[in-house]
Formats: C-alpha cells, structure tokens, sequence
C-alpha cells in the first residue's frame, strides 16, 4: 500500500478510519465539503462539534479537532480551519501547513491509521490552488518522514484542476 494516494471524489465515501474536513471556526457546519459531510454524517457530527465549542469556544485557524462520523463509512471526522487566502499571504501559508500537521497530530493521538484529506481552503477560503496542493504534499510528506503510525494518506480531490494538480506534483 502506497502511503500517499490519490482520488478523484466525494470524501464523504471514504472508508478510511478518518476523513477530514475544511471547516470554520464555529464547527457550525456550513457549505462546499463541509455542508456534504454534515449532510451524509448526520446529526452526530454537530452534536460533537456543540459540545467542543461548549469546552473551548470552536476551533481557531490551523488548528483540528475530533469528532465521530456518524453516518459516514469513515470511524471519525477529523475538522480542521484552513486559512482564508487575503492579507500575509505567507503567514497564510503557514496556517495551512499548520492545518495539515495538526490533523495528522490529532489523527496519531487518536491511533488512526489512514486518513483522507479534502483540497483544505481551495474553495470559498480562495487560496490559489497551486500554491495549496505544494503545501499540502510537502506538508503530509515530511510528516510521515518521522511518523511510524499512519499507514496512508489519502488525497481526495473533488474538482478536476485539483486532481489534475495533485498528479503532476505527486
Ligand atoms: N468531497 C471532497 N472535496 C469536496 C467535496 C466533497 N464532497 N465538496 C467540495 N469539495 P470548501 P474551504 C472540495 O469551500 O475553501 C465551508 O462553508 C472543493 O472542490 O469546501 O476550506 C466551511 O464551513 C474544494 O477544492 O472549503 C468554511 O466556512 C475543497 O473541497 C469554508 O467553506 C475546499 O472547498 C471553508 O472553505
């Protein structure tokens, strides 16, 4: 098994022990991969999310929280907040390295093995696509340089330029 794959698709199918998803720091839920797994995972998911912004008031930019699936074929839903792509354009970029690493470092503590990522800020956030596709594989790449627990990382891309991106760099 590859460790790093690639998919063209719906991440709300994947049956890795965990999926993440490109929330906003209420975890509120709203639109674009959010609004699809809120929608598939059903109720579980937003009561979770209410209970951890209960204990700490949501999740700030960079950082990934923990949930259940629900619904989903996926164990659990890993939610993460990617930057929205205006101002320091580098600090930004920072922040969606951070977005990455952090849910790999939540997926670790939480001893899963294979966890998939949708395109993190590359919808309504507008971080160039680009740009986010080299962060989010050198990101993931010298994570599991040192990381002995997660077997696979999946890249799931939703919209054709991604994917088409995510092949040339990978
Ligand atoms: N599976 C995989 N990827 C998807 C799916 C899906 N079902 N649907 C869309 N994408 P976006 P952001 C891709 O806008 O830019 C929400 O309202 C899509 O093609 O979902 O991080 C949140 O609540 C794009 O490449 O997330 C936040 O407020 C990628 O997912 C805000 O949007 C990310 O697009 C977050 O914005």
């Amino acid at each position: 098994m590859d460790k790093i794959a690639l998919i063209k698709g719906d991440i709300t199918k994947m049956h890795t022990d965990a999926i993440v998803n490109a929330a906003n720091s209420s975890l509120l839920g709203g639109g674009g991969v959010d609004g699809a797994i809120h929608r598939a995972g059903g109720k579980a998911i937003l009561e979770d999310c209410i209970k951890i912004r209960n204990r700490q008031g949501g999740c700030p930019t960079g950082e990934a929280v923990i949930t259940t699936a629900g619904n989903l074929p996926a164990k659990y839903v890993i939610h993460t907040v990617g930057p929205v792509y205006n101002g320091d354009k580098k600090e930004k970029e920072l922040l969606l390295a951070n977005a990455y690493r952090n849910s790999l470092i939540v997926a670790v503590e939480n001893s899963i093995k294979t966890i998939a990522f949708p395109n993190i800020s590359t919808g309504v956030y507008h971080f160039p696509k680009q740009r986010a596709a080299e962060i989010a594989i050198t990101t993931v790449k010298d994570f599991l340089k040192n990381d002995a627990h997660i077997d696979q990382v999946l890249f799931v891309c939703f919209d054709e330029e991604n994917y088409s991106l995510y092949q040339t760099l990978l």
